[in-house]
């Protein structure tokens, strides 16, 4: 039965292979679900929560700094509001396609739903490529991007955030533009400047979330990551944030990436070392090979294209948080973190596994914590954002941590009561998928076929 829905949704959109990815992968997962509770076919939940509720995409001219003019496309897919305003980041990077924000639009829906806050799901972006470009030059794209999008999204309508090439500049730039637009002060973006309606926590939230996600899973076996030795991919936002939290609760992080290569570091990364990384890319935006200019007992690798694997996750460690993109651990690379002796995985990255990659995974029978739950605490914080948006005031550091902190132990045990109760004990794919999908599904059949 399920098949057969998929099926329709792969003829729909043949051409879309990370949409088709991460639906095939919710699926699965929910076949126990409708073996139980067949009024999800009745109620057609499944065909409908694979359609985006409305799929946007405009043009975006903008000039460089010589004066050519240059035209980038932009997306905002909306992809579910059952329980909540559109919510999800923008994706500025030249990979971008309809495909690929769909996928991230429907891994948003779920995760959203896990968070316990009142988030529908969404997520948009561009092919625009901020590397290489001027301040000048990415807020008058970012200036442009909004004179679009503007009339798409709202406070109670859909509230964007940042993803990969989306920091705290570029929503800076897309909520000045708003503002203008609309002549209000809403809390229309998350990840905003902390003088100006944003959430402390909210830059470190993802990569802590990540982390303290990953603190839950090892508990369960009485453990901590107190003298671990962990792989970390990407040096970004998610990356940077992970890496302090591991650092502050004992463990060691041995490799950081960027797409051009990656540092293996057998000391581990201490707090100078990272600040280093922080400067590198926050403010110079270099590359993460010059990390071994300034310490040089760290070990540089170039990406090479003709290897079928990744080397950053064939070194021996006890866990791996994969915080780059989507598909970054293929079934080669989940094989060797296996030999590897890797117990605990806890995603950062949306979708970081491909699907052969998961199921070694899931037969290894380590703790594997899939994206959408163990990266949830970003787009919680933006949730908690809102919150204080439209309570007009501030929580302090300490309260938003600790909020982030509450969430994402709550998550955890949402996916192993949801996964226990489907008789599938232990796996976090089938718990957040099942967890994810019962709360939006039940809202869809409370408000009839809309
Ligand atoms: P950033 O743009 O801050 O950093 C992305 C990092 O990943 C960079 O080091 C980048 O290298 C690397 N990277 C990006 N694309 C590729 C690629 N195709 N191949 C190899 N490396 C790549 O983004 P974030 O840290 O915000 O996002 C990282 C991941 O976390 C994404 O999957 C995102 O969807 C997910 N995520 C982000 C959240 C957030 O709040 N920001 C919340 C939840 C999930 P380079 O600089 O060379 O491009
Ligand atoms: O993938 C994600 O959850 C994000 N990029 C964050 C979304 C948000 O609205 O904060």
């Amino acid at each position: 039965m399920i098949d057969k829905i998929y099926q329709k949704v792969a003829e729909r959109d043949p051409n879309q292979p990370e949409f088709l990815q991460a639906v095939r992968e919710v699926f699965d997962s929910l076949e126990v679900v409708m073996e139980k509770r067949p009024i999800y076919l009745k109620h057609k939940i499944l065909e409908r929560i694979a359609e985006p509720e409305r799929v946007i995409i405009f043009r975006v001219p903008w000039m460089d700094d010589n004066g050519e003019i240059h035209v980038n496309r932009g997306f905002r897919i909306q992809m579910n509001s059952a329980i909540g305003p559109y919510k999800g980041g923008l994706r500025f990077h030249p990979s971008v396609n309809l495909g690929i924000l769909k996928f991230l639009a429907f891994e948003q829906v779920f995760k959203n739903s896990l968070t316990t806050l009142p988030m529908g799901g969404g997520k948009g972006g561009s092919d625009f490529d901020p590397k290489g470009k001027s301040d000048n030059e990415v807020m008058r794209f970012c200036h442009s991007f909004m004179t679009e999008l503007f009339r798409h999204v709202g406070p109670n309508t859909d509230v964007p955030a940042g993803d990969i090439g989306v920091g705290g500049r570029e929503i800076g730039y897309l909520f000045g533009m708003y503002k203008k637009l609309r002549m209000e002060f809403t809390g229309v973006l998350t990840g905003k400047g902390i003088n100006w309606g944003g959430s402390y926590v909210r830059p470190e939230a993802t990569g802590y979330g990540q982390v303290y996600f990953a603190a839950e899973m090892l508990k369960t076996r009485g453990d901590t990551f107190e003298g671990k030795t962990c792989l970390v991919s990407g040096s970004g936002n998610v990356s940077q944030y992970c890496t302090e939290k591991v650092i502050q609760l004992g463990g060691k992080v041995v490799t950081v990436s960027d797409s051009n290569g990656y540092i293996y570091d057998e000391e581990g990364l201490d707090a100078d070392k990272l600040k280093f990384i922080k400067d590198l890319k926050n403010v110079r935006r270099g590359r993460i090979k010059e990390y071994t200019g300034k310490y040089p007992n760290a070990v540089y690798t170039p990406v090479d294209p003709n290897l079928d694997y990744n080397p950053l996750w064939n070194h021996k460690a006890d866990i791996a948080l994969p915080c780059a993109t989507q598909n970054e651990i293929n079934g080669k690379d989940a094989q060797h973190l296996i030999n590897n002796g890797v117990f605990c995985i806890s995603e950062g990255a949306n979708m970081p596994t491909t699907p052969d990659g998961v199921e070694i995974f899931l037969d290894a029978g380590i703790l594997y914590g899939p994206g959408k739950a163990a990266n949830a605490g970003g787009v919680s914080t933006s949730g908690l954002e809102m919150s204080q948006n439209s309570l007009r005031l501030n929580w302090s550091r300490e309260e938003v941590d600790q909020r982030l902190h509450t969430i994402m132990k709550n998550i955890h045990k949402s996916c192993v009561q949801a996964a226990e109760a489907f008789g599938m004990a232990g796996n976090y794919v089938a718990g957040a998928n099942i967890a994810g999908f019962l709360k939006v599904a039940d809202a869809m059949i409370d408000q009839g076929v809309v």
